[in-house]
């Protein structure tokens, strides 16, 4: 069963699958806006990694929900698909002698970062969507970094096997002469076989397809009962107006009751004409306007979309000297601790009419753990961008 052909089906799976990961990985990195200030950016030293960085776009309102679930469901139902890959190779990792030639010996050291790389992010990746944060230092640098280095002897491999493997799923029927790195792949003396090779292909399939449906229900309202593995899935949250998924909640967060209230909270914003200080019942006399827009978590998980009602950023920049061309944004919280307690906007997220300060979500105020008394909202952008409990808007380039 072990051999080529096998090798050669979980190899092109992967070559589609992991190419995918690889291209919505660096979308969801450029969306978090990393060049924006040192709050967002996790990998000052990225050099020209950072080459293909983009003003993430706010159309259509859906992208990074779309992007970011396919991101995540997808690494996890290419689980079982890795695992068979490199359970069909191991023969390989005990060939001798180690080096037949100077590109024998440097093939197998891109082996070690190819093999060593996509365990790294598919472990990294399946413990941040656990909200299992055991690494050292932050979660991005470490998957960001790692992707690289993946990718890199993953296009090596791609472009050294593809061929190969593509002769070996079509015609490859009986015993033939096999290439020497193709042999290395057959057991020299194998057990009468258990389980046939589409048999095993099955079982491969089949848990991935198990996968992808305990997931999947983490990114649709009224299918989130399904997603029994994820950590945001397995019920829908409560019902009523604020009924949808919660990242952190107020008191995980330290906001107290005391400074959300009407008396004790006021939002600064500040710009290029100076500072202002509103209430919330200052913010509910400016012009107040509707957006439906989702909560989507760089975990993967989202909601479908909300109504959020509350002021237009753009009119927030507006006050404070940005008539017509509003500029970046700095939004800092009321929280103390924690890591997305402050968040930089650019410049095309707050010109966006849709981009709101909500007060108020699905026709009341914005609940405790929704972000009371107000809170961030942008079309397209990761959740984390989305910050809580607001009180303070630094506007100007950053
Ligand atoms: N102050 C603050 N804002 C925050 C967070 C936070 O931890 N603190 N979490 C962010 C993340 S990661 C997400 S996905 C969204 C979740 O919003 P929700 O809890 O209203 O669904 O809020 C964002 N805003
Ligand atoms: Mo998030």
């Amino acid at each position: 069963m072990r051999g080529p052909w096998f090798t050669s089906v979980l190899g092109i799976v992967l070559l589609g699958g992991i190419t995918v990961l690889f291209v919505t990985g660096l979308l969801s990195y450029a969306a978090y806006n990393p060049d924006l200030s040192p709050v967002n950016d996790k990998t000052p030293d990225k050099g020209i990694l950072g080459f293909y960085l983009f003003s993430w776009p706010t159309d259509p309102h859906w992208l990074y929900r779309l992007t970011q679930g396919v991101h995540v469901t997808l690494g996890i139902t290419l689980i079982p698909v890795l695992l068979a890959k490199l359970w069909s190779v191991v023969p390989k990792l005990f060939t001798l002698p180690p080096a037949r030639s100077l590109a024998h010996a440097l093939e197998r050291i891109s082996l070690l970062l190819l093999v060593g790389g996509g365990l790294f992010e598919f472990v990294t990746g399946v413990l941040n969507v656990q909200l299992d944060y055991v690494f050292p230092g932050s979660f991005y640098p470490l998957h960001f970094y790692g992707a690289w280095v993946f990718f890199a002897a993953f296009v090596a491999h791609a472009v050294l096997k593809t061929p190969m493997a593509l002769r070996n799923v079509r015609g490859m029927r009986g015993p033939r002469q096999l290439p020497e790195g193709e042999r290395e792949l057959v057991a020299p003396d194998p057990d009468p076989p258990t389980v046939s090779r589409r048999g095993a292909l099955g079982l491969v399939g089949g848990g991935s397809l198990l996968l992808f449906g305990t997931t999947v229900g983490q990114d649709f309202d009224g299918l989130r009962w399904s997603a029994v593995l994820a950590p945001h899935g397995g019920a829908e949250p409560a019902g009523g107006p604020g009924g949808f998924q919660i990242n952190k909640t107020a008191a995980y967060a330290g906001i107290s009751a005391a400074e959300r209230s009407e008396e004790a909270w006021r939002l600064i914003v500040a710009g290029r004409s100076g500072t202002v200080r509103l209430s919330r019942a200052d913010l509910l006399r400016l012009p107040l306007h509707s957006s439906a827009l989702p909560i989507a978590c760089v975990e993967g998980w989202s909601t479908s979309d909300q109504w959020w009602r509350g002021v237009r950023l753009r009119d927030l920049a507006a006050l404070v000297g940005y008539d017509g061309d509003p500029p970046d944004v700095f939004v800092e919280s009321l929280q103390r601790h924690g890591a997305f307690r402050r968040a930089a906007l650019r410049a095309n997220q707050v010109a966006d009419p849709r981009s709101l300060l909500a007060l108020f979500v699905n026709g009341e105020d914005l609940t405790p753990d929704h972000g009371h008394p107000a809170r961030v909202i942008v079309p397209a952008a990761p959740g984390v961008l989305n910050t809580k409990w607001v009180a303070r808007m630094t506007f100007g380039d950053l």
